[in-house]
């Protein structure tokens, strides 16, 4: 499978501030334990703290690629325009989130963006990412089931 590992704003920021909430991985060592994890799949990563190449991104994602994790950082609560590019790509993506947003401040609580996506993974630390690309493995081997 080819995929698309794509992070919003703040992201590069990983490893380096935060480390309670955001873990100590940088977005360098989370991508190459992906590739580790997933050796069999072609990925393809992309991290933008503009909105515009983000939706440029997904563009270009479309037929391109079999699907796509998308961590749209503070993106995901403010942005109506990402949530039109991912409802109007015909490619599977789930959305994940390091932290459970669901714990914190309401401002996270509502996610504009997943409800374009096929799901959306959160709370798992850096783990969330190897957690989207089964999921997209799930739905790309048996788009049926359950
Ligand atoms: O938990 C996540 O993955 C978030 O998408 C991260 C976003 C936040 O706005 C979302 O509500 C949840 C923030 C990304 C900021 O990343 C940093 C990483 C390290 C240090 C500072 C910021």
């Amino acid at each position: 499978m080819r995929l698309l590992v794509l992070n919003g704003p703040n992201l590069n920021l990983l490893g380096k501030r935060e480390p309670d909430t955001y873990g100590v991985a940088t977005l360098g060592d989370l991508e190459a334990r992906l590739r580790r994890l997933f050796p069999s799949h072609e990925f393809d990563f992309f991290q933008s703290n503009v909105e515009g190449e983000l939706i440029d991104r997904l563009h270009a994602a479309d037929g391109d690629v079999d699907g796509v994790v998308f961590n749209p950082g503070g993106y995901s609560h403010t942005s109506v325009a990402l949530r039109d590019a991912i409802a109007a790509v015909d490619v599977p993506i789930v959305e994940v989130h390091i932290s459970n947003v669901a714990a914190r401040e309401s401002f996270r609580h509502h996610s504009l963006t997943a409800a374009a996506c096929i799901g959306q993974i959160a709370g798992f630390g850096s783990d969330s990412y190897r957690l989207g690309v089964l999921a997209l493995e799930r739905r790309l081997k048996r788009p049926d089931d359950e």
